[in-house]
């Protein structure tokens, strides 16, 4: 049977010929799964993409045990890993030093940042982890990079809002996250690549003279898809606001567990994907909690509190779970 390839999927495996870093591979790889139509025809060929996917995940898995440390490959802690991205001196390792303990180097002349650098953000009681990376241009982007931005679960895109080209920093990240296919704006469920709602631009130094009209153009001109903040690691404008936006885009829930006949734990939530129900939450404190919990309680979203639900209730954040076996 003829397998009737579509120009979508020419174009996939042109860019899998391009790719050099095994993440782009995969993505185009990837891609190319997504893009096949799907009948008789092309089920070798989907068998095909399926495996060598796998092989190249392998491989990559393979690379990072050998000892060599690869400094693009930021291990995840916390609740979620939030990517900083943007041209030189836009602030980007100023504002990672404002919102955590980290301590980047921090200078007035470009490329300061060579390989990313995480550090852990506080807010309310969990950790989101933030990285620091070394700064792409319209002419050079770090090898190594599109890696680090591809396995984030979010991005914040910085521009200086002080300086006349911000606009044009903007789309040039912004097009670059779309042509490396790590945003893509089309709806779609699969979970490696980023939507723009978890993408957030920041007009960084926000307290330079002349940036109110520059947020202006970017906010009438800029992508339009992108939520765009001011903020200032200098004053400290609008960093309290980008904690709880940052927290947004993650896209997670709290929750909290109760021994039965005992007063909740608030201290340590357990964080979970948006839309996660009871069974998740169980399968995420253990193994084999699924098939021993019996009788679930609620607090917080149940409509009245203690109330019994099944395993498939969906959770919301903040809410109280006492689990009994
Ligand atoms: N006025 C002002 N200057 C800033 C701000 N953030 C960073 N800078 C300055 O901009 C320059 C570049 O900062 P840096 O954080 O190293 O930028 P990076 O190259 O993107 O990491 C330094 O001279 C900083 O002092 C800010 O919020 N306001
Ligand atoms: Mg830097």
């Amino acid at each position: 049977m003829p397998a009737n390839l579509t120009p979508q999927y020419y174009k996939a495996e042109e860019a899998f010929k391009m790719a050099a870093a095994i993440g782009d591979k995969i993505a185009a790889l990837e891609e190319m799964l997504a893009v096949i139509p799907k009948h008789k025809g092309t089920e070798k060929i989907q068998a095909d993409l399926k495996k060598r996917i796998s092989k190249l995940k392998e491989e990559g898995q393979r690379k990072s045990k050998t000892g060599r440390i690869d400094p693009f490959r930021v291990e995840k802690q916390g609740a979620g890993q939030v990517v900083l991205l943007g041209f030189p001196n836009t602030g980007k390792s100023s504002l990672l030093a404002a919102m955590t303990r980290a301590r980047p180097k921090v200078a007035e002349y470009p490329f300061t940042t060579t390989v990313p650098l995480a550090g852990m953000m506080p807010y309310q009681d969990v950790l989101i982890q933030l990285v620091d990376t070394p700064p792409l241009t319209e002419e050079l982007v770090p090898d190594g990079l599109s890696g680090t931005l591809r396995n984030a679960d979010a991005l914040l895109i910085l521009v200086d809002a002080g300086s006349d080209n911000c606009l044009e920093q903007l789309q040039a990240c912004y097009t670059y996250l779309l042509e490396k296919k790590i945003v893509r704006e089309d709806k779609t469920t699969r979970s490696q690549w980023i939507s723009p709602d978890r993408c957030l631009a920041l007009a960084a130094k926000a307290d330079v003279g002349g940036s109110i009209d520059n947020i202006h153009i970017m906010r009438e001109l800029g992508p339009r898809k992108l939520e765009l903040i001011p903020v200032s690691a200098e004053t400290g404008l609008g960093l309290e606001w980008l904690r709880e936006k940052i927290y947004e885009l993650l896209k997670v829930i709290r929750i909290y567990t109760k021994v039965p006949g005992k007063e909740p734990d608030l201290k340590t939530p357990f964080v979970l994907k948006m839309g996660s129900t009871v069974l998740d939450l169980a399968a995420s404190i253990h193994r084999d909690l699924p098939k021993l919990m019996k009788n679930v309680r609620i607090w917080g979203s149940a409509r009245y509190e203690g109330q019994s639900v099944n395993r498939d209730y969906v959770l919301h954040d903040r809410d109280i779970v006492e689990i009994n076996q």
